[in-house]
């Protein structure tokens, strides 16, 4: 092989690496900017603050549970603490949009609906609010998912969608 075959060579081989190094960066900028923009999935922010130790005397934290502001469309509070949320069972009728709204009392705790997107941290202090449409009937299993404690592993509820 002459020296300018192997040169060429050489060239075909930085390119090969610099091709997939320039576009593998572009393909996740666009799935960042697809999700964020075409399907409309974000991360979520903090819907508000609340004094913890004032849950009790504070709306809505001071009646949690599901409330309907439309047909098919509800919002439900709830709080986590050690080892419980309240309230621990949601019923809603198939194809509900729910809206929870949710904090911690205590420490921090999460909240995991299971085979759905919800997923979220509850900070004590912080209000956390995530909505979810529930087209398919069902029990969908919620459970704390930031260990909080001994009890941690028994920290769950669930929505039932009839
Ligand atoms: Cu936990």
């Amino acid at each position: 092989m002459s020296l300018r075959t192997n040169k060429y060579i050489g060239y075909l081989f930085e390119v090969a690496w610099i091709l997939p190094s320039v576009a593998i960066p572009v393909a996740v900028l666009v799935a960042v900017i697809l999700t964020a923009f075409a399907v409309g999935i974000t991360v979520p922010g903090a819907a508000g603050r609340v004094d913890p130790q004032a849950l009790a005397s504070t709306a809505p934290f001071d009646q949690p549970g599901l409330k309907e502001l439309a047909p098919g469309r509800y919002e439900a509070t709830l709080i986590g603490q050690t080892f419980v949320f309240l309230p621990n069972t949601i019923e809603v009728p198939r194809g509900s949009k729910v809206t929870f709204i949710l904090t911690s009392r205590d420490v921090i705790h999460g909240f995991k609906i299971v085979n759905t997107p919800v997923n979220i941290m509850l900070i004590p202090g912080q209000i956390s609010r995530v909505t979810h449409t529930f087209s398919e009937p069902g029990e969908y299993l919620f459970v704390c998912h930031e260990y909080c404690g001994a009890g941690h592993h028994v920290m769950s509820g669930k929505v039932i969608v009839k």
